[in-house]
């Protein structure tokens, strides 16, 4: 999964992209226009119990590729987010918004996450409108494509009144005439609100109500603190954190809290040469979980022969399992459950 920060400068998303990376980028003012890339991996206490069973070769865990933007200058001063942000959150699964909610003094004024929020989500809007009513005025004219016509139509006003795509609920057979857009406001928007050391647990009623309405779900940290703490040995860190009033550090939050907002989930393919975990939307079926593992594992998919992890664990292995009749085989529309080991039959 890719996750692009973006911003307004000076907000803290180097800051946040260290925190979640455990990197050390260069933070601070500079009219920066480098991306930084980095890459967190997701613990998983399923992946290592297999480990313990298999003692694979190789074991890999689900993965989050961060993309720390440059800072864009704030709204009142600029036409908007620059082409280079906009291309690259193109590529993104999902956008990260990182939000100041702290003094920062190379920056005038108080911090406004709810102000800022708003001309973000505006700029994000403009940005796919932008697009919608260029490609619309060349559809009309050539006719080259009435049914890609059709449903850009349906995005222009909702785009008009400000809404973002994803809450247009755009048919199946829509979002595929639209997939090679990317429009932005089709995307899953994340808001990192970073806040104050001295205000970690700080409630932004107006921001929060905002986001509520928009059904998104903020995550608040306290980036600039809690980097430092990272570089203090582990009792330390625990006691320091204690003293924030969080129980885990900003990394392991945020990857629950993303996941959750995503509603994401994890199955695992298991064997002696490769445990690993597998991220996918929930309600993904089989075989377009297959595609996860390889396209021709999808296109070719037979069976898929599924053990719980719950099953797995009570009873030791995957033979034991199977005796007790906790193997399944399921097809290709079975919804595939967080934690599900799978075995992909499949022919090409
Ligand atoms: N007090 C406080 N300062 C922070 C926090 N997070 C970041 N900062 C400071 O804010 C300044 C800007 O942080 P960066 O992480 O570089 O912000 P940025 O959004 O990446 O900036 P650009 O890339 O230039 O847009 C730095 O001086 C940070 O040390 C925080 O949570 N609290
Ligand atoms: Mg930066």
């Amino acid at each position: 999964m890719k996750i692009g920060l973006f911003g307004f400068a000076g907000g803290g998303k180097t800051t946040v992209f260290n925190l979640l990376t455990g990197l050390s980028a260069d933070t601070g003012m500079g009219g920066k226009s480098k991306t930084n890339l980095g890459v967190t991996r997701v613990p998983d206490d399923r992946v290592d119990f297999f480990v313990g069973i298999y003692k694979p070769k190789k074991t890999v865990y689900a993965e989050i590729h961060f993309s720390d933007m440059p800072g864009e200058a704030p709204a009142k001063t600029t036409s908007g987010l620059s082409a280079q942000v906009v291309g690259d959150l193109r590529t993104m699964d999902v956008l990260g918004l990182v939000l100041r909610a702290y003094e920062n003094p190379a920056l005038e004024g108080a911090p406004d996450p709810l102000q800022d929020y708003q001309n973000m989500k505006s700029e994000l809007i403009l940005a796919d409108l932008q697009v919608v009513e260029k490609r619309v005025e060349r559809l009309r004219k050539d006719h080259s494509s009435p049914r890609e016509l059709e449903a850009l139509e349906r995005c222009l006003p909702h785009l008009e009144d400000e809404q973002p795509i994803r809450t247009l609920g755009l048919r199946e057979d829509e979002q595929t005439l639209l997939r090679g857009y990317r429009f932005l406001t089709d995307k899953t928007l994340l808001v990192l609100v970073n806040t104050a050391e001295d205000d970690p647990g700080a409630t932004f009623e107006q921001l929060n109500e905002r986001l509520a309405a928009d059904s998104v779900t903020p995550i608040t940290l306290c980036a600039g603190i809690e980097t430092e703490i990272l570089e203090l040995d582990p009792e330390d860190r625990k006691a320091f954190l204690a003293d924030l009033g969080v129980e885990e550090s900003g990394r392991e939050r945020f990857i629950q809290e993303a996941y959750a907002a995503l509603d994401l989930i994890s199955f695992i393919t298991v064997g002696e040469d490769e445990c690993r975990a597998w991220t996918i939307a929930r309600g993904t079926v089989a075989q377009r979980a297959a595609g996860q593992v390889h396209s021709d594992i999808e296109r070719g998919f037979i069976r898929a022969e599924v053990i719980s992890y719950a099953d797995f664990q009570e009873y030791g292995s995957e033979a034991k399992a199977k005796s007790a009749g906790r193997y399944r085989l399921e097809g290709k529309e079975y919804v595939v459950a967080d934690g599900d080991v799978i075995n992909f039959r499949f022919n090409v």
